[in-house]
């Protein structure tokens, strides 16, 4: 049976009978996927992350004793711990740890900040907090401390890297530990991890994930992604993100006893060298870095022909662009149009050309439900544009604590609201045509404009405020904030003076606005609410 839990709603017992008979939920653990691939093949590389290089024998054994320290500590099965690791090794092993004892990694990007970060420990009553020591000249220490004071649950701060001077933080180096300490293990139906939501509301939403359909959703992406012990994955993306971790990712990578390399910067310069030098045969991009890899391509000084497939996704890829890439990389594209959520699609990497380039691909099983639906939740005649609902063997019942808010984003009978806009081909592929969720895509990073609204709403000078998507060339969108300040603001007040405040109230960088502008009033709806669409409209024209 389906472990029952309080905190998620999850799959009626007929459907998880009905994936398991199918075969799609193996019963299988994160944990104990591991430890099989090391007794496979011990001496195979699992993990390059520059000149470290991981067996699956080494990354096993370094699980097994950090999920002896984390016991020791007193983490146990169901405690959250706040994940917010860059690309290095030590996120592999932290998470293969964590799995084992079935503690639930929180899956926290390095670009969040003091705002994000302490509404997840929070929320999720966090138990503990894994960070690097500085990133980018960002010292997450000093953001840990701060978190700690604030939230009473959180007892650890782990550090991968330097501790620094702070004595109630340890390093992630002193707590591994070779005495087996005994814990209770999680089994297939339980939880493994909370995601995050790309987010439409005021605060992100978490997306209970299980090790059952998880692992499904990894080895059913393996299959059309052509990802075997061959494979060589480059993680170039933020390693926590649902994306690069499961599509197929570094995870489905492991399922398949291949090689996951870790990237530390996105851009060409840093990433060619590591593919020549390691031979890597496939990664995941967002459009944007798309755009730049397939531009540097071509002059590139360095052998990319290991390459063989390239999937891009997150965001809408223009059809121009995906035309670009073969030429420029000699590679196959293949789109993918997935979501934390579940559902994810793929291009084929032998459907016809015409397909690859004007599609993001059909759903990776056969028992995706996949409904095109108008406002009233009918469905289109075939070929016609509606709202996106799914439900299937990896798509989430409903978010974590979130019973109200699972109202609206489920249907009665457990589709999922995915919030996007789209049109079905006579083949099954889709095509995302646009958006119905108030969300900015920028270039795959996703703004929820409630919650940028809300901080900027506590700037003493502005009295009402109203966040839209501009549409732009290279991300796809960037944001623009709409401001009226208070009749009896100090004026002048410079737009710099709300990006500023958005900084300092602690919001990762990609959801400060890129654009602030101060008016007067805004546009309202027949019904007197501020529209939105004709916001975005106007946004448009005064670029
Ligand atoms: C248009 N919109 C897309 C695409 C995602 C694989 C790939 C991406 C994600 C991801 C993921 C799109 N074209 N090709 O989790 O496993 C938008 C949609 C979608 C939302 C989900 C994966 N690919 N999108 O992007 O949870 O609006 O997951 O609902 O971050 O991104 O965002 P997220």
């Amino acid at each position: 049976t389906v472990t029952p839990t309080t905190d998620a709603p999850t799959w009626p017992e007929e459907f998880a009978a009905r994936y398991r008979e199918l075969g799609y939920w193996r019963g299988e653990t994160f944990g104990a996927m591991l430890h099989e691939r090391a007794a496979a093949h011990p001496d195979r590389i699992a993990v390059v992350d520059g000149e470290r290089r991981w067996s699956y024998a080494e990354l096993d054994r370094r699980a097994d004793r950090l999920a002896n320290g984390f016991a020791a500590r007193g983490i146990v099965k169901g405690d959250r711990v706040v994940v917010q690791l860059p690309n290095v090794a030590e996120f592999f092993e932290v998470i293969f740890a964590l799995f084992r004892i079935g503690a639930l990694p929180v899956f926290a990007l390095p670009a969040h900040r003091e705002t994000e970060i302490r509404y997840f420990c929070e929320f999720t009553e966090a138990v503990a907090y894994v960070v690097p020591d500085v990133l980018s000249g960002f010292d997450h220490r000093a953001l840990a401390a701060k978190v700690r004071a604030q939230v009473p649950t959180l007892r650890d701060v782990f550090v991968v890297g330097d501790p620094g001077p702070d004595p109630a933080h340890t390093p992630l180096s002193d707590v591994a530990c070779d005495d087996f300490v005994p814990y209770d293990e999680p089994v297939p139906s339980d939880l493994a991890f909370l995601q995050l939501s790309g987010g439409s509301t005021g605060v992100p939403k978490l997306i209970p994930r299980t090790h059952d359909d998880y692992m499904y959703s990894l080895w059913g992406s393996n299959e059309l992604c052509a990802v075997d012990e061959d494979s060589v994955f480059l993680v170039v993306l933020p390693a926590a993100h649902n994306f690069p971790l499961s599509s197929p990712g570094s995870l489905g990578v492991l399922y398949a006893g291949g090689r996951v390399v870790l990237c530390p910067q996105p851009d060409p310069e840093t990433a060619f060298p590591i593919i020549e030098r390691e031979r890597v045969t496939i990664t995941g991009l967002v459009p944007p870095l798309a755009l730049v890899w397939t531009e540097a391509g071509p002059t590139a000084r360095y052998d990319l022909s290991s390459l063989d497939v390239l999937l891009v996704g997150g965001a809408k890829f223009s059809e121009a662009a995906a035309r670009r890439v073969r030429p420029a990389l000699d590679c196959t594209l293949q789109q993918v149009f997935g979501m934390a959520e579940g559902l994810v699609n793929y291009t084929r990497l032998d459907d016809p050309v015409e397909t690859i380039v004007t599609t993001q691909g059909r759903p990776i099983s056969a028992h995706d439900e996949v409904r095109v639906v108008d406002d009233e939740d009918q469905d289109v005649a075939p070929g016609e544009t509606g709202h996106l609902l799914t439900r299937g063997p990896y798509t989430i019942r409903g978010y974590w604590r979130a019973p109200e808010h699972n109202q609206r984003s489920f249907t009665e009978d457990g589709f999922y609201r995915t919030g996007d806009v789209v049109r079905m081909t006579p083949t099954g592929h889709l095509v995302v045509e646009g958006r119905a969720k108030d969300q900015i895509n920028r270039g795959g990073e996703k703004v929820a404009p409630e919650e940028v609204e809300n901080v900027i709403l506590g700037h003493p000078a502005v009295h009402d405020v109203s966040v839209v998507a501009v549409p732009d060339e290279y991300l796809g969108e960037r944001t623009c904030a709409y401001v009226i300040l208070r009749a009896d603001a100090e004026s002048p007040l410079k737009p710099v003076a709300i990006k500023k405040f958005v900084r300092e109230r602690g919001l990762a960088a990609y959801k400060i606005p890129d654009r602030v502008e101060f008016v007067d009033a805004f546009p309202q709806t027949g019904i007197g609410k501020v529209s939105k669409k004709d916001l975005r409209t106007t946004a448009a024209a005064d670029q």
